[in-house]
């Protein structure tokens, strides 16, 4: 997979592509990821990216023909391309699997005050990575990059993104290290016994249990088996009885 970057501030992407899980999958060429500066395509001696709103207001626009020339060529080249704004489609795990099988992407990072409405003809798809405003477009591509890079097969052990949050719409459930006590809490018996079936047993009841608490919404949306279904009832009475753990948010 080739991602392309298109931003102001190449700099920022240094550091988090060489480093970690996203670094190895790069050193690996299991991912390629080349970052393009927008000024290279900037107007005139001073290489202007921007110019002032017309009709007025504060800020400045990004102007339409530096977009085109660094966006167009990675477009021709057969690269999805994204623009990140908050105005996008919410980056989701679904989202984000669904990108892992582009062989290309080109991601385009705007400035907070805006950029020319003439440039979003250009692009594929809008996406943004939730709903707050940030400065620029940089960190929402770092984040899909992760996001959609640790997909990529051999990045990261297969298993682990099978079982993460929401790949099966759910939240993870707990998961514990050594020591098997620690300032007084101890690691349930279950997942010491070496029975697998019922430590799966009892990681599924667990999962659900985090879920019914932190985000009800997705059990609504979750494709839940009979026995599931069975435990979200006997889960809604142990909650309603005031019975969860140290997890409820009505604690
Ligand atoms: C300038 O871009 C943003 O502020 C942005 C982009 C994508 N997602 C967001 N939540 C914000």
């Amino acid at each position: 997979m080739r991602i392309e970057v298109v931003t102001l501030f190449p700099e920022l992407f240094d550091v988090p592509l060489r480093t970690s899980v996203i670094g190895r999958a790069l050193e690996r060429g299991l991912v390629e990821v080349a970052v393009h500066d927008l000024r290279e395509h900037g107007l005139g001696r001073h290489r202007s990216v921007d110019d002032y709103p017309y009709g007025g207001g504060a800020g400045m626009v990004l102007r339409p023909e530096p977009l085109f020339a660094a966006i167009e060529p990675l477009r021709e080249a057969g690269a999805h391309v994204i623009l990140l704004d908050p105005a996008g489609e919410r980056l989701t795990d679904a989202m984000a699997r669904e990108l892992a099988g582009q062989p290309r992407l080109a991601l385009v990072c705007g400035r907070y005050e805006g950029f020319d409405e003439r440039a979003r003809g250009l692009v594929d798809r809008e996406v943004s990575i939730g709903d707050y405003v940030l400065t620029g477009g940089e960190l929402p591509a770092l984040v899909l990059i992760d996001a959609v890079a640790r997909l990529v097969p051999g990045v990261i052990e297969a298993e682990s993104h099978e079982s993460d949050s929401f790949a099966g719409g759910l939240l993870e459930h707990p998961q514990y290290t050594r020591p098997e006590s620690f300032r007084g809490t101890d690691v349930p018996p279950v997942l010491l016994s070496g029975n697998h079936a019922e430590v799966a047993r009892w990681r599924r009841r667990e999962s659900l249990r985090r879920t019914l608490q932190r985000r009800p919404d997705l059990v609504e949306r979750a494709s839940l088996s009979e026995e599931d279904r069975r435990i979200v009832v006997e889960l809604r009475d142990e909650l309603a009885d005031g019975a969860g753990d140290e997890d409820s948010a009505l604690d």
